[in-house]
């Protein structure tokens, strides 16, 4: 899964037609590199960041979808937790939606099974203001998983049936370096829920803590964790490096395949 953020401050020159012409090439570019998946976010979920309307966030994710639809049958995945939002993204082509906050928004959970796409339920402790303020568990591998549980649970009973349900253990969503080590040791203890598994550790400040490197020196760091995460369960991996992270997965694919 390549991440594609369209917030007009990720690109050089911020006008409408150029943000949306280039994400759409980005995307095709990454789809040409290997990836399997895009994932399309319009609102950052960085803490502290400007919170952007329903309007504005349609407005920046919706031509960028069509636009990748009408040139590729890649599958596409939207960034968001607004009803509003996933409806615009699912007629605009996407086929899949990415909730950090699991479904747990008002409306979030009927829109999803009315829509009829996978899902992905990642867990985050607390909000992005305040998770990183002092995350704590007694085990962390158990409340995911408990959290986990719960979630597919409340799927199924308003209708998303299993087979379309990806779970993620949210890497630094209200997490330490230990707990985010612990849960990529551990992945393959959510293997029991019959869901695929989500990891996105991709430049994110674990890495940083471990490397003593800022994020645009996180490359080699990235890829070592997304193949760690494979070789643990990982069926996706969310990656901002497409071609590094397929050439790392490609060796770990031929070694299996030998086997
Ligand atoms: C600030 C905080 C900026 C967090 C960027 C981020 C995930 C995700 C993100 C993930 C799924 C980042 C994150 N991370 N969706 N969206 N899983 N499913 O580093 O780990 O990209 S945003």
């Amino acid at each position: 899964m390549g991440v594609l953020n369209i917030t007009p401050d990720s690109f050089s020159d911020g006008g409408r037609f150029t943000v949306i012409e280039t994400a759409i090439q980005q995307a095709l570019k990454m789809v040409d590199l290997g990836a399997s998946i895009i994932d399309v976010g319009g609102e950052s979920t960085r803490p502290n960041a400007t919170p952007v309307s329903n309007e504005e966030e349609i407005n920046r994710v919706v031509p960028v979808i069509a636009g990748i639809r009408s040139s590729s049958k890649v599958a596409i995945s939207i960034d968001t937790s607004k009803p509003d939002v996933m409806k615009a993204a699912v007629e605009a082509g996407a086929n899949m939606i990415n909730d950090v906050y699991a479904l747990q928004r008002p409306g979030a959970i009927e829109t999803a099974a009315a829509l009829g796409v996978h899902v992905c339920l990642m867990h985050m402790q607390a909000n992005p203001e305040t998770m990183q303020d002092n995350p704590s568990y007694s085990n962390v591998i158990d409340e995911v998983n408990r959290f986990f549980t719960q979630r597919i649970a409340a799927c199924e009973t308003v209708g998303i049936s299993r087979d379309k349900i990806i779970i993620d253990p949210g890497f630094g969503f209200g997490k330490t370096l230990q707990h985010n080590l612990s849960l990529l040791a551990k992945l393959d203890q959510y293997e029991r829920h019959g869901c695929p598994i989500l990891a996105g550790i991709s430049r994110k400040s674990m890495l940083g803590q471990i490397l003593n490197k800022e994020v645009e020196d996180r490359l080699f760091g990235s890829v070592a964790a997304a193949l760690l995460a494979v070789i643990n369960g990982a069926s996706i991996v969310r990656v901002h490096d497409v071609a590094e992270t397929v050439d790392a997965l490609k060796i770990y694919n031929a070694v299996e395949g030998n086997q």
